[in-house]
């Protein structure tokens, strides 16, 4: 059995965080384990306003512990981390252990947010665990942070952010344009290599209800790479894995709603 780990964030809601991760890694048919870094509640008495509390550095290393030295893993990602001790904890037992095929989401900010959720950390992050990724995920505003330049609003912008962001280390930059690149009918994303850029094209799906749409991305590359696609290969799969997702998306309640990673079984039908 193929195993992949992520190292991230619950989402009590279940449409971002570890959720969206297990649920997608179940779709790509691959055995799915989870370490916990922080929880990440919802108030519906206060507009949905986030809550966030963290899991303290022991529970952290023993679920790691557990995972890493325990069962061993094919591939593994991070997602939200929120405290400095993740951080180091994860590139920690990531080079420990020898994971080549490493996903880092540089999770910085909620949906709609615009401002980082933990600006102290982006150095770190960028610092430990860029070079050992194997491909980096970052949106538009975390690609800016990551490269140190205002968030890219072009495609030429978004190429100049990828070769940044390569130069930090990262053997593979994924930078998600999406529906949010100006100027374009097309969600496109931008694929650098370190020698190549690619373009990664889709249709645009109209819905505001994209929650976890990241996190499902970058879950769903890490399981096309522990499934033993090459990086451009598992980007394309995810893509077309997430633009299923976002066409059976719904409403959770009138805050949120999240992608359905099972949506692509309708494909069939
Ligand atoms: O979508 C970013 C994200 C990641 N991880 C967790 C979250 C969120 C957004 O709500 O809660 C745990």
């Amino acid at each position: 059995m193929t195993k992949v780990a992520t190292i991230a964030g619950s989402d009590a809601s279940g449409g971002a965080g570890l959720e969206a991760d297990l649920k997608t890694f179940e779709e790509y048919g691959v055995y799915g384990m989870a370490a916990v870094t922080l929880i990440a509640t919802m108030d519906p008495d206060n507009e949905w306003a986030h809550g966030v509390f963290p899991v303290d550095e022991p529970t952290l290393r023993a679920q790691l512990e557990t995972i890493f030295k325990g069962v061993g893993v094919d591939a593994c990602k991070t997602g939200m981390l929120a405290t400095p001790y993740a951080v180091e904890l994860a590139a920690e037992y990531i080079a420990k252990y020898g994971v080549a095929r490493y996903v880092l989401d540089p999770v910085m900010v909620c949906k709609g947010a615009n401002e980082a959720l933990n600006p102290g950390l982006n150095d770190l992050v960028a610092d430990r665990l860029l070079p050992l990724s194997l491909i980096v995920t970052p949106n538009l505003f975390e690609a800016g942070q990551l490269a140190g330049v205002n968030t890219p609003a072009t495609i030429d912008e978004m190429k100049a952010c990828a070769k940044k962001i390569h130069a930090r280390g990262a053997k593979n930059v994924f930078i998600k344009g999406g529906a949010k690149l100006e100027g374009t009918t097309t969600a496109i994303d931008i694929f650098f290599d370190g020698k190549d850029f690619n373009q990664v094209e889709s249709a645009r799906i109209g819905t505001q209800w994209t929650h976890g749409a990241g996190c499902t991305t970058a879950a769903a590359i890490t399981a096309g790479l522990a499934l033993g696609l090459e990086p451009y290969e598992a980007v394309s799969r995810a893509k077309k894995f997430i633009t299923l997702s976002l066409r059976g998306s719904f409403a959770l309640n009138r805050w949120v709603g999240p992608g359905n990673p099972a949506n692509w079984r309708k494909s069939f039908n």
